[in-house]
C-alpha cells in the first residue's frame, strides 16, 4: 500500500475513532486511488487527500417540535457540507434513528465521489436527523419539517447546498421543508430543494430516477458480459422509493424481482411483483408509514419470511437497496453459495467493506452503489437546470438524459479501472473516475 495513502488513512483513524461508517467508507475508497496517487506526487504536497476526508463544514442543531398529544420533543439535525470543489453541496436528508455524526459523514463523503461520476456540477453534501418518521400523522411530519427548516435554511441555497430527499424523506417531506424555506425567506427559490412536487417546480422522473438508473447500469454490465436482462431473476432488498423503481424498470425489460424486505423479514413472490397492481402497492407500503414488508405477502397470497434477509433465495442478480451494512461477511457467503454472479449495490454502502472484497475474490461481477444509484442525484441535477432555465422537461427528455449518464458512469468507471491496470473492477474503476474530477478541481483553486 502507498506510504501516503497508509498516513492519512491512519490520521483520519486516529481523528474519527468514534465513527466507523465514516471510516469505512474512507478505507475502501482510498484503497482505490494507489495507482493515480503514485501518479501524480504533488497531491501529496498540497495535502489533497488529508483536505479531501476533512468535510468543508458539519453544521449540527437542535430540533424542537410538540407532537400531537402536546409533548414537546427534541431531535439532532445535521448538515454536513462536505466538498464543494465541483459545484454547490448536492445530497439528500435521511430522517431515521439510526443517523448520527458517523452514518452523515461516510454519506456526504460518498455524495462527493457519487456527484462527480454524474459529470454534472454538483458538490458532496448530507444531512438529516435521528428523528423516526414510523407511525407519525401527518402533522406531526409537518410540524417536525416545518422545526428542522427553520435552523437549516440559514445554511443553503440554490448556489451553496441543494438539499434532496433519502430514507424518511420523500414527496410530502420535501413539500413541507420547502413551505417552511420559502416562508423564512420571503423568496421564491425552488431550486433550494429537489424531488419536489410537479406543480413547484418537481421534474418528471426523479420518483423514478434511483430505480430506473440502477437498471441501466446493470443493462450496461450485462451488455459487458455478453448477457441480457430479458429473462433475469433479480433477489432485492428494501421496499421504499428505489425498490419500486427497481422492479418498475426490471418488469418493464422482462426481468423479475421475486423478494422484497422490510425489517420484519423479506417476501417471497416467484411470480415477480411485475403487475401495476404489485407495483403501485408498493407505493401504498412505503406511504402508510407502517414499514412492514408482510403486508406485501397478506395482500398477494405469497411467502412471507419473518426476520430473515431474502439473501437466501436464489437468483442471478442481487441487489441490495435498504440500507449500509446489510450485506456482511455471512450474507456474502450466502450470496456466493447461492451461485449469484452479479452483486449490485444499490443503498448507499450496504456492504461491509470485508463482505465486498470476498464477494470480488469469489469471481462475482460486483458493482458499487455509488455509481449505481447515482441516477437519483443526477436527476436531481436535471431538475436544478430546469428550475435556473423556468421551464420542465417532458419524461422522454429526462428519461433519455438519465440514460445516457448511466451508461457514461459505468464506461467511465471501466475505463479508469483499466487505465490503472485493474481489469473490469467496477467499484475501483467509481472511485477512480469520482475522484479525478474532484481532484483536478481542488488543486486548481489552491489551499481551501
Ligand atoms: O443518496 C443519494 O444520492 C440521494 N439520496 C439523492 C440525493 C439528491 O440530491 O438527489
Amino acid at each position: 500500500m502507498n506510504a501516503y495513502i497508509n498516513r492519512v488513512l491512519e490520521e483520519t483513524k486516529k481523528r474519527n475513532p468514534d465513527e466507523p461508517e465514516f471510516l469505512q467508507t474512507v478505507e475502501e475508497v482510498l484503497n482505490s486511488l494507489e495507482t493515480v496517487i503514485e501518479q501524480h506526487p504533488e497531491y501529496e504536497k498540497a495535502g489533497l487527500l488529508e483536505r479531501l476526508v476533512e468535510p468543508e463544514r458539519v453544521i449540527e442543531f437542535r430540533v424542537v417540535w410538540t407532537d400531537d398529544a402536546g409533548k414537546v420533543n427534541v431531535n439532532r439535525g445535521y448538515r454536513v457540507q462536505f466538498n464543494s470543489a465541483i459545484g454547490p453541496y448536492k445530497g439528500g436528508l435521511r430522517f431515521a434513528p439510526h443517523v448520527n455524526l458517523s452514518v452523515m459523514k461516510f454519506l456526504g463523503f460518498e455524495q462527493t465521489f457519487k456527484n462527480s461520476l454524474t459529470s454534472l456540477p454538483m458538490g458532496g453534501g448530507k444531512g438529516g436527523s435521528d428523528f423516526d418518521p414510523n407511525g407519525k400523522s401527518d402533522a406531526e411530519i409537518m410540524r417536525f419539517c416545518q422545526a428542522f427548516m427553520t435552523e437549516l435554511y440559514r445554511h443553503i441555497g440554490p448556489n451553496t447546498d441543494v438539499p434532496a430527499g433519502d430514507i424518511g424523506v420523500g414527496g410530502r417531506e420535501i413539500g413541507y421543508l420547502f413551505g417552511q424555506y420559502k416562508r423564512i425567506r420571503g423568496a421564491y427559490e425552488n431550486g433550494v430543494l429537489t424531488g419536489k412536487g410537479l406543480s413547484y417546480g418537481g421534474s418528471l422522473i426523479r420518483p423514478e430516477a434511483t430505480g430506473f438508473g440502477a437498471i441501466y447500469y446493470v443493462c450496461e454490465v450485462l451488455k459487458h458480459e455478453n448477457d441480457d436482462i430479458k429473462g433475469k431473476t433479480i433477489v432485492m432488498s428494501g421496499f421504499g422509493n428505489v425498490a419500486w423503481g427497481i422492479a418498475t424498470k426490471a418488469a418493464q425489460l422482462g426481468a423479475k424481482v421475486v423478494t422484497l424486505s422490510g425489517p420484519d423479514g423479506y417476501c417471497y413472490d416467484p411470480d415477480g411483483i411485475c403487475t401495476q397492481e404489485k407495483l403501485d402497492y408498493m407505493l401504498e407500503m412505503r406511504a402508510s408509514g407502517r414499514n412492514r414488508a408482510q403486508d406485501y405477502a397478506d395482500k398477494f397470497g405469497v411467502k412471507f419470511v419473518p426476520g430473515k434477509k431474502a439473501w437466501e433465495v436464489k437468483g442471478d442478480i442481487c441487489m441490495p437497496a435498504a440500507y449500509q451494512n446489510e450485506i456482511r461477511m455471512e450474507e456474502a457467503e450466502q450470496i456466493f453459495n447461492n451461485g449469484t454472479k452479479y452483486y449490485i449495490e444499490v443503498a448507499n454502502m450496504p456492504t461491509t467493506n470485508d463482505a465486498l472484497y470476498y464477494l470480488m475474490d469469489k469471481g462475482l461481477i460486483v458493482a458499487p452503489s455509488k455509481a449505481v444509484n447515482a441516477g437519483g442525484v443526477a436527476t436531481s441535477g436535471l431538475e436544478m437546470s430546469q428550475n435556473s432555465e423556468r421551464l420542465a422537461w417532458k419524461a422522454e427528455d429526462v428519461d433519455n438524459q438519465l440514460h445516457n449518464i448511466m451508461v457514461n458512469i459505468h464506461a467511465a468507471s471501466a475505463k479508469a479501472a483499466e487505465e490503472c491496470g485493474l481489469g473490469y473492477n467496477l467499484v475501483a474503476g467509481a472511485n477512480l473516475a469520482g475522484f479525478k474530477k474532484v481532484a483536478d478541481a481542488m488543486m486548481a483553486q489552491g489551499l481551501v
